[in-house]
């Protein structure tokens, strides 16, 4: 260190210099972030090494002391004398900055964007690093501290090891002030992922700071194929086998891996640039959905799915349900945005189109069957955005006109005033005859409906505006467009009343009212406008009294009251049909002797947890659920 600087030299010093002085310029950050970057740095270059061909095998370990460990199986890094600085190249890689891409054998570097700054920078930031190499038979070390390399590189025979790269690393807490405590889950995320975007490669790590060793390994042959299968792991799959694409233009490769499944309305597709995650998207991205909907349209037409007089599916049309991986790997990167996470090379729209569409449209030519449930799924998505369009434009204007006609079945109340009004919404038409018998006519309205209503969790909105019931419903309530503004002063009565049998059927339908209140407009529930009626269960006669019961529990009671010897009889109320009106009225409608249940959505996000689990497709949940929280799902009694 003492003797004759070269003008490099200064010039070596004075850059590691500037990474210290503003590390946020070359690492975004000195938070987490930051300091999990340094890793990601180190990683990126033994996976370039294995992308050349020469590696099999990266080691990252958490140390006890903190610090962190790469080891890779490749060929090391090449410890001769660098003509240039005198030094060897280990210690140029070392100690310039942006040396490292420059230098040694004209290898292909992907890595880019946030990292790929060089390993200087991870030397700069550390309070100290070790570097070993095996090469040649030997073994090569060298300290560095604070960028400073620590005397000579050390070279002892190694026979007997393969070849390789180990460098272990502190960061420096004089940069890092936040602290440099690694998070295992954040760097285990990353490395996973990089063993997806990086086919066959086994990535290894441990973490020795506890007493129990954690140790993962993560290697997955089929690569980007396996991380979209990973991610449709619990869908339905639309084709029995992952649609794979890889090649190469220019320097440019390309990778894509698509599995559209049956049971999904969106897609998912995640764009990677240089093994980067590019968030924002990008040309990369670009490319493919034009490609996808270019193709798809192309290849429904020649199917003859599309006649000549219509019109092409939409890009979000054919894109409905597919789960994507698109992996390129690009020579010189621009990452643009905010958080430069956006491929910016205009070339590489070009380069996936052109790739990807020649091998789909071919894949497609030789399964006809793959391409006609592609063009299905597509198709169908199509019309249902056409026909929830024409269903929402219906309903707008008919809001805005307010000439919608009230649902036939619906026997109105004389009072206007909601406020004071009240409608129940009844099960069936029988029962739904009792209630419009039994009611108060001036402030009660009665709405049967006919069998169970549609099951909105599983439903696009198409349907949910041709549904009869639904239509019914949303018009008698006065309601607006579904997910609009709830509108209260077009909410036609301010209490909303489910009355439902007793039984199973009754809570099922219960359930699909209250999936889709909550559904439709939530606001409904979160003002407290719904209700659930409560009818009695039993009806117990002795002499010339009798006693509704309206639970279990009640009549256990009721019949502790009455002497050992008494006699009565106790019926069990079927169901709201077999009740007369005026029965009814007394026991389930009547304010002053009725209970009601107001439904009370206390957690907004418990609430849509516990009604997709109720509704959604999954059977084995909803089981669950029911046995642990019987039926009482979110309401608390309210007299009123
Ligand atoms: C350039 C040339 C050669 C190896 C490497 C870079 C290399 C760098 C790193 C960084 C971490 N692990 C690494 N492994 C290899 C070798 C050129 C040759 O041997 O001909």
């Amino acid at each position: 260190m003492t003797s004759n600087y070269g003008a490099d030299q200064i010039q070596v010093l004075e850059g590691l210099e500037a990474v210290r002085k503003r590390p946020g310029m070359y690492i975004g950050t000195t938070g987490p972030r930051g300091l999990h970057h340094l890793v990601y740095e180190v990683v990126d270059n033994s996976i370039d090494e294995a992308l050349a061909g020469h590696c099999t095998h990266i080691e990252i370990d958490i140390n006890a002391d903190g610090s962190v460990s790469v080891l890779d199986n490749g060929r090391g890094i090449p410890t001769d004398k660098h003509p240039k600085t005198g030094k060897s190249a280990l210690e140029t890689v070392m100690t310039i900055l942006h040396a490292g891409g420059k230098f040694g054998g004209g290898g292909y570097k992907v890595s880019g964007g946030l990292h790929g700054v060089g390993i200087s920078v991870v030397n700069a930031l550390s309070q100290w690093v070790e570097v070993k190499v095996w090469r040649e038979g030997k073994l090569h070390t060298q300290r560095y501290e604070r960028g400073f390399a620590q005397g000579e590189l050390i070279a002892s025979p190694e026979l007997e090891h393969p070849t390789g790269t180990s460098v272990t690393f502190l960061p420096d807490t004089q940069i890092f002030t936040g602290g440099i405590e690694f998070e295992y889950s954040l760097l285990a995320g990353r490395l996973r992922e990089l063993a997806y975007l990086n086919a066959g490669v086994a990535i290894t790590f441990s973490d020795y700071r506890q007493e129990e060793l954690h140790r993962e390994i993560y290697c997955y042959e089929g690569g980007i194929k396996e991380y979209v299968s990973y991610m449709c792991r619990e869908k339905e799959l639309l084709h029995p086998e992952i649609i794979y694409v890889s090649g190469e233009r220019n320097g440019t490769y390309v990778e894509v891996a698509l599995q559209w499944c049956i049971d999904a309305y969106n897609d998912n597709i995640l764009g990677f640039a240089n093994n980067i995650r590019t968030i924002d998207g990008g040309t990369h991205l670009e490319g493919l959905k034009a490609v996808l909907t270019r193709t798809i349209n192309a290849v429904a037409r020649k199917r003859n799915k599309i006649k000549e007089s219509e019109s092409n599916l939409a890009g979000e049309n054919v894109r409905e349900g597919l789960t994507a991986v698109i992996s390129v790997k690009v020579p010189d990167p621009e990452f643009e945005g905010q958080t430069k996470t956006k491929l910016g090379n205009t070339e590489v729209r070009g380069i996936v189109d052109s790739l990807v569409g020649e091998a789909l449209n071919e894949y497609l030519e030789f399964r006809p069957q793959v391409a006609d449930s592609i063009i299905e799924k597509a198709l169908q998505a199509f019309r249902a955005a056409e026909a929830a369009r024409r269903a929402r434009e219906l309903v707008r204007r008919k809001s805005v006109l307010e000439s919608s006609p009230l649902p036939g079945k619906l026997a109105d109340c004389s009072s206007r005033d909601p406020s004071e009004s009240e409608i129940y919404i009844v099960e069936g038409d029988s029962a739904g005859g009792s209630a419009k018998q039994g009611r108060d006519r001036r402030f009660q309205a009665i709405l049967p409906l006919r069998g169970k209503i549609l099951n909105i969790e599983k439903t696009d909105d198409s349907k949910i505006y041709k549904n009869t019931e639904i239509q019914a419903l949303i018009t008698a309530l006065g309601l607006g467009i579904r997910g609009e503004e709830f509108d209260v002063s077009a909410l036609r009565y301010h209490r909303v009343i489910i009355m439902t049998d007793a039984d199973v059927d009754g809570a099922h339908i219960r359930t699909l009212l209250l999936t889709f209140f909550y559904r439709y407009q939530r606001e409904l529930a979160d003002q407290g406008y719904i209700y659930i009626a409560c009818p009695p269960l039993y009806k117990v006669e002795r002499g010339r009294n009798y006693y509704y019961c309206y639970s279990d529990r009640e009549l256990r009671e009721k019949l502790s009251e009455f002497p050992a010897n008494a006699n009565y009889t106790i019926q069990l109320i079927k169901g709201l049909g077999e009740m007369m009106p005026e029965q009814l009225w007394q026991t389930t409608m009547n304010p002053e002797t009725r209970t009601l249940k107001r439904v009370e959505i206390e957690d907004a996000a418990e609430a849509d947890r516990v009604f997709t689990v109720l509704m959604g497709d999954r059977v084995a949940p909803r089981r669950e659920f029911i046995e642990t929280h019987g039926t009482k799902v979110n309401l608390t009694d309210l007299d009123i």
